[in-house]
């Protein structure tokens, strides 16, 4: 089981949030998703929620098929960018495929950089590359939305040990953008005694 933090609130002033996000289990995997519909407000959070759909629904299919999924069912509305993680905690595999600026950060002493391609979801789908990497039990992987500064990554919050959800809730407060919705998803693997 990984253990989860979530963080996420609309852009100041408004009251719906365009982003979205589905952890889902199907026991021998886990599926981390983060979701941006594109501009905001009700126009963006029903982009996000077709995406969502979509992805809940084919969940346990190949990531770029999940994701070509997310295409066609946000055609005719505003698009999203959308970033998809599947973590086999047995076998310490993490795969990655992202379109649009969803970002996603690994804490490992590892170098696992997975790269989100430009594109939207619903529009314009670049090729899909699935990154693959294997991590150490115990490392987490960060999925966020843009509005969330980057600088995050740097910060010495990030070597402090929190668990999942204040680590959440920190990087909200101080790398949180008031001009854009705000998502960010920690996910922490499980260590596993052999
Ligand atoms: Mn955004």
């Amino acid at each position: 089981m990984l253990d989860i933090g979530v963080a996420e609130r609309p852009k100041a002033g408004a009251t719906i949030s365009g982003d979205s996000y589905l952890v889902k289990s199907n026991g021998s995997t886990d599926l981390v998703a983060v979701i941006d519909g594109l501009g905001g407000g009700t126009a963006a959070a029903e982009a996000a929620k077709k995406a969502y759909d979509a992805i809940e629904a084919n969940a346990d299919r190949p990531l770029a098929t999940i994701m070509q999924a997310a295409h066609h069912a946000c055609q005719g509305t505003r698009g999203a960018v959308v970033g998809l993680l599947r973590l086999d905690v047995e076998k310490h595999e993490a795969t990655y495929v992202g379109v649009g600026n969803i970002g996603i950060y690994v804490v490992s002493k590892h170098v696992i950089k997975p790269l989100s391609r430009n594109g939207i979801v619903g529009y314009r789908m670049p090729t899909l590359m699935e990154h693959k990497a294997t991590y150490d039990s115990g490392d987490t992987f960060i999925l966020f939305s843009d509005g969330i500064s980057m600088r995050f990554t740097e910060a010495p919050l990030m070597h402090e040990g929190l668990a999942p959800q204040p680590l959440a809730d920190r990087i909200m407060e101080l790398f949180g953008k008031t001009i854009d919705d705000v998502t960010v998803v920690v996910a922490k693997t499980p260590r596993i005694v052999p």
